[in-house]
């Protein structure tokens, strides 16, 4: 493109902040329909997906005139040193520290569209973080930005694999990156230390099997899961965390992704407890918060269980009376485990005698089975 070269953008991208930059062509993701139909079939797609195969592989459904995708990735692999509180505390994954990338990565993105727009007053761009049908990973992938690694993750041998990513679609045409060889070798670590040996075959992540998954999934969880979701409030970085590329990855200096109310490792009495406006101002800036208040607290309400932890049991007895009937429902299963026997019963039973919601009534009468066996 005459008006504007591709190190012009890749010099401002790095100068606003974007730590990796790559060009891909717009039919980049054209090969990708039968794998995900095959996937689909498999049944590894989880209901938080874009369903339509065509969606995810035609970025010109979101800008007709698009020729070049332009993907962006930016690092959350913080310096921060996590304090380890010595009880009553769940996990929330890294990538929900600080502020929600989204917003983060599309100002960043913003800034170099108005950049481009500043040098080419017709170009078209379209910005996209996340939330869109396109295969981010497999665009980072063409563009150049790191190989898929075993766990499904784009891993980039400077910068590791704790990274956002986010494309800009352009009518215009750029030469396209090379995409990079796999440096995954015989390495298995991830695979094996999945919890629920969700990474089924290298590569291949069963989604509904993921905990990442299922700790924004609504409504109940699996018994299989319960036990494996340990501490985790939301998301997982298991398999991030054994990855030797992150290992040794670069850190960065991030006030964005530095942690402010919401810490890496909360107190869980404190996740019980917490009001709607509680709710708003420690988990709503930050991207774990989408899926609700609700949903949080049935996450810490499980990692009470895991624990064993019996400074849970007030609060969730008070959670007995939440107006969520989810939450009804796992304070119920949870005081079967946590509450001495005869007290158990007796909390469970009144509960029961004034439930109406078909969802708590089920789960108050497993608890009562369960204790009067
Ligand atoms: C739905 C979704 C999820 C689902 C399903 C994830 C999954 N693995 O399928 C759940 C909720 C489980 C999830 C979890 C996470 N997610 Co997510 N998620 C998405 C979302 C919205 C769609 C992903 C998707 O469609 N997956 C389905 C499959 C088909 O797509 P795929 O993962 O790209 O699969 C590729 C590979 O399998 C590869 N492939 C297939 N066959 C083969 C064969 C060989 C040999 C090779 C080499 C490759 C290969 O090609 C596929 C096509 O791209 C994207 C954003 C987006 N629009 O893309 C973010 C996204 C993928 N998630 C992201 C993140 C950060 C996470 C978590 C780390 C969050 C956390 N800490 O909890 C975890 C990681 C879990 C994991 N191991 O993958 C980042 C990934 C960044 C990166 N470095 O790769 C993305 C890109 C969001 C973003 N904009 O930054 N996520
Ligand atoms: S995010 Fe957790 S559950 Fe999902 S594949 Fe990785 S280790 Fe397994
Ligand atoms: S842990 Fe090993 S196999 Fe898994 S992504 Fe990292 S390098 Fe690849």
């Amino acid at each position: 493109m005459s008006c504007i070269s591709k190190k012009e953008i890749t010099d401002f991208a790095k100068a606003v902040g974007i730590d990796l930059i790559g060009f891909a062509s717009a039919d980049c993701l054209k090969g990708y329909k039968s794998f995900l139909e095959e996937r689909k079939s498999l049944g590894y797609e989880c209901p938080i997906e874009e369903r339509m195969p065509d969606k995810r592989v035609s970025p010109e459904f979101i800008l007709p005139e698009v020729k070049t995708i332009i993907s962006v990735a930016l690092s959350y692999n913080i310096e921060y040193q996590v304090k380890l509180p010595s009880k009553s505390f769940g996990i929330i994954s890294k990538s929900s520290w600080g502020m929600d990338y989204h917003l983060v990565l599309k100002e960043k993105m913003k800034r170099v569209c108005e950049f481009v727009k500043s040098k080419c007053p017709d170009v078209k761009t379209v910005s996209l973080v996340d939330n869109n049908p396109l295969l981010e990973r497999a665009i980072a992938y063409h563009a150049g930005i790191g190989w898929f690694g075993k766990n499904g993750l784009i891993i980039n041998e400077e910068y590791g694999s704790y990274l956002f990513l986010g494309e800009i679609l352009i009518n215009e045409y750029f030469e396209p990156d090379t995409p990079q060889e796999s440096k995954c070798g015989d390495c298995d670590l991830c695979m094996k230390a999945c919890p629920t040996k969700a990474i089924e075959k290298p590569y291949i992540v069963n989604a509904n099997k993921c905990l990442s998954f299922i700790t924004v999934k609504k409504g109940e969880i699996e018994e299989e899961f319960l036990k494996k979701l340990g501490r985790r409030i939301y998301g997982c970085d298991t398999c991030q965390e054994v990855c030797p590329f992150n290992k040794e990855a670069k850190k960065v200096k991030r006030e964005e992704f530095t942690p402010s109310k919401l810490l890496p490792r909360p107190n869980l009495i404190e996740i019980l407890n917490m009001s709607n406006k509680e709710f708003k101002e420690i988990f709503g800036p930050t991207a774990s918060s989408w899926r609700g208040k609700s949903v949080i607290i049935r996450n810490a309400i499980i990692a009470c269980v895991n624990t064993k932890d019996q400074e849970c049991i007030e609060p969730i007895k008070k959670l007995l009376k939440s107006p969520s009937p989810l939450l009804r429902g796992y304070s119920a299963w949870a005081i079967s485990y946590l509450e001495e026997r005869d007290k158990a019963i007796e909390e469970i039973k009144e509960a029961l005698n004034k439930e109406k919601d078909g969802f708590a009534i089920k789960m108050m009468a497993e608890a009562l089975q369960k204790l009067e066996r």
